[in-house]
């Protein structure tokens, strides 16, 4: 069995039941509307749960003092297609939205704002959401695997079937309540059975699990090989400009949208890390999502291509080449070449979710293409849910840099909504971290970042702190003290995480393959483009443009800043510069004792981690207690582990000790 996550409610025994849980006023009409339906359900399930109490429905408007929940769907046009507005008068409470997705939103929040004690009288909440388009991808295979899972396998497929289930619709609840609207529901590495997908052979289930799914107002889409008519075609070809491939997308397309209406569209990873792709015909990135675009334009869908294009077949001897300039040069050339069905997606960074990396210079600099934002909450580079790392405060961070592209202002968050530039398509996606197992996410604090990642991308300008909040209250219960000690606790992980790993930009230096846990030269001698370069007096590649020539591909006002040592903030200054042992940094410590320092002070500061647990045993479940508990001592060990590997080995190419002599083993 699994559990409910945020959505768990608990019996109210102190507190009187709302009206809202008794009376419900809405038009007939919208009783037939899944959406809306679904939006009621929860009410219902809430109040059984929560009072024991179920409403009565009144198909009419309330009277004067009559008291209740008023549904008004329509004539709002300024709360747009999602948006709602709720308002507390005398005992009447008014839910106000312009469409159904409204009334479902509402009612999670109402729901979310008596739960967390916000309730209170002449209460009025207006909210529209900052992106149209808020996403998350699975990589989810059809075996039932999840590359970089970290919380059991997959909830949709099982042995090459697509499941539809209670789960399924509880995971569309989840997603729901946190404003999530569309999820891909595979992994972009397309391959064997995932190709069929576009298939007789699962249309039907596909059809099934996006009926499910439109009941919360998330539209599915799948990822799609782009060799398919190649694989299941029989063309001796997937050149996007030949005429038998364009047809073959066509008629496939018609036969899946014929089938599946409801889906979105289409997600594709090509030409990287050996996915096939237009490169291999020598055409552009631009000439092979054009070509996908059109075949789903018919049907309203939208193609979503990533732009996590490089090349992972490098000579590590090679200093010639940069991997973090490589998405910017496949696609600044192409910016205003892609149909308006096309969105491009673009990691925040130009590597890979390291813990820190810039922000990528694609977002701001193409002004005529459609983007979203991609993140990644399944924690692969961030401790694969077995430590708490909190990434709201790391996205927040990439939403409000600033690309002065347009002016003194302009920030990542209204790029990629689309507001900078007009555009009609933009949003946030982001790599899902949940699975099978019971609470969904393996680590219980796990759920705090997907939980957060839907607060943040429905409204940009909602604050890490007050996100864990309401996630620590709904998801362990409504009281201060757990509140206090939970949100202190994820409130210090990121930073902490960066310490004991690899602070200061520098990234990797983890095992091969899985990821997990230190190894320093782990990447260094292969073929990834993943480089530190360390020898005995210095570390770090010169990515200024006097080196690799990355930092001209920003702005000239953050070239500049990133190019210059004592401008560059020092979080990313291994990322950007090439640096001596013994070079002072801007807060007057030489780069190796800082990076000591770092090392040193995450190791001791991570045991807060487990006192501030413990302090909230009392509040907690038994069983959660203890399974959360299990990783914190897991956590403590392994970031020993990781300061002791990463100042052992500093230590022994340098030779230089640590000024406070804390142990380093030699
Ligand atoms: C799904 C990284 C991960 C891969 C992932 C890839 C991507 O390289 O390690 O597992 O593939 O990113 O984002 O496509």
């Amino acid at each position: 069995m699994w559990e409910q996550a945020w959505l768990t409610y608990r019996p109210e025994k102190n507190r009187q039941c709302p009206v809202f849980f008794q009376t419900i006023f809405v038009k007939s009409e919208y009783l037939s509307d899944v959406v809306i339906q679904s939006g009621l359900d929860e009410l219902l399930r809430a109040g059984l749960e929560m009072y024991n109490v179920s409403f009565t429905i009144q198909n009419r408007d309330p009277e004067p003092l009559e008291l209740g929940l008023w549904i008004r769907v329509g004539g709002q046009d300024q709360l747009g297609n999602e948006g709602y507005e709720i308002l507390e008068k005398e005992g009447l409470i008014e839910l106000r939205c312009n469409e159904n997705k409204g009334v479902l939103y509402g009612i999670f929040r109402l729901l979310e704002i008596f739960r967390t004690g916000e309730w209170m009288e002449n209460l009025h909440v207006t909210e529209i959401p900052k992106n149209e388009h808020r996403m998350l991808n699975h990589w989810d295979n059809l075996d039932g695997s999840i590359e970089r899972g970290y919380a059991g396998n997959s909830f949709f497929f099982k042995n090459g079937q697509i499941l539809t289930d209670q789960r399924t619709l509880d995971y569309a609840r989840l997603l729901a309540s946190i404003y999530i609207n569309g999820v891909v529901i595979n992994n972009v590495n397309v391959k064997e059975d995932a190709t069929l997908l576009i298939t007789d052979k699962y249309l039907t289930e596909l059809d099934v699990l996006c009926s499910t799914f439109h009941r919360y107002g998330i539209k599915l889409f799948i990822s799609i090989n782009f060799a398919a008519p190649m694989e299941i075609g029989n063309l001796e070809t997937c050149d996007p400009n030949d005429e038998l491939v364009v047809n073959w997308w066509m008629s496939q397309c018609e036969k899946v949208f014929n089938k599946v209406p409801k889906l979105g569209g289409f997600l594709v990873k090509a030409d990287s890390e050996g996915r096939p792709g237009p490169f291999t015909y020598h055409r552009t990135q631009a000439e092979g999502a054009n070509m996908l675009a059109k075949a789903i334009a018919p049907y309203g869908g939208i193609l979503i291509w990533r732009c996590f294009v490089y090349n992972c077949q490098q000579d590590w001897r090679d200093y010639t080449l940069d991997r973090a300039k490589a998405s910017y040069e496949a696609f600044m050339p192409l910016d205003g070449l892609f149909d308006t069905n096309v969105v491009l997606q673009i990691k925040n960074g130009p590597m890979d979710f390291q813990v820190r990396e810039p922000v990528s210079p694609l977002l701001g600099a193409m002004k005529s293409t459609n983007q979203f934002l991609e993140f990644q909450i399944t924690q692969e580079y961030s401790g694969q849910q077995k430590h708490i790392c909190y990434l709201v405060p790391q996205w927040k961070e990439v939403l409000e840099f600033k690309t002065y592209h347009t002016d003194e202002n302009d920030q990542i968050k209204d790029i990629v909504s689309g507001k900078t530039y007009h555009r009609n398509i933009g949003g946030i996606t982001a790599v899902s971290n949940t699975g099978d197992e019971p609470n969904w996410t393996g680590h219980d604090f796990a759920g705090a970042n997907l939980f957060g990642f839907g607060k943040l991308a429905w409204d940009v300008d909602n604050s890490a702190e007050s996100i864990a909040q309401t996630w620590t209250r709904l998801t362990f219960g409504n009281t201060k003290e757990i509140e206090e000690n939970v949100c202190k606790m994820l409130g210090m992980s990121y930073r902490l995480y960066e310490k004991y790993t690899t602070p200061m930009g520098i990234g990797w230096m983890v095992n091969p393959n899985h990821h997990y846990g230190p190894n320093v030269d782990g990447y260094e001698y292969d073929r990834w483009g993943t480089y530190h370069r360390a020898n005995w007096e210095a570390i770090g590649v010169d990515r200024t443009s006097l080196g690799t020539g990355y930092t001209l591909q920003y702005h000239p006002k953050n070239q500049i800043a990133f190019d210059s040592l004592t401008q560059c903030p020092m979080e990313l200054s291994l990322f950007f510069h090439r640096i001596r042992y013994t070079t002072k940094l801007n807060n007057g410590k030489t780069l190796l004792q800082h990076w000591y320092d770092e090392h040193f002070e995450g190791m001791e500061e991570v045991k807060e981690l487990r006192e501030l647990w413990t302090l909230s045993k009392q509040y907690i479940d038994d069983y959660v207690f203890e399974r959360v508990d299990e990783r914190l001592k897991h956590q403590e060990e392994h970031a020993k582990q990781w300061c002791d590997v990463l100042t052992t080995y500093f230590y022994r190419k340098s030779g230089i000790v640590d000024v406070h002599h804390r142990g380093i083993v030699e």
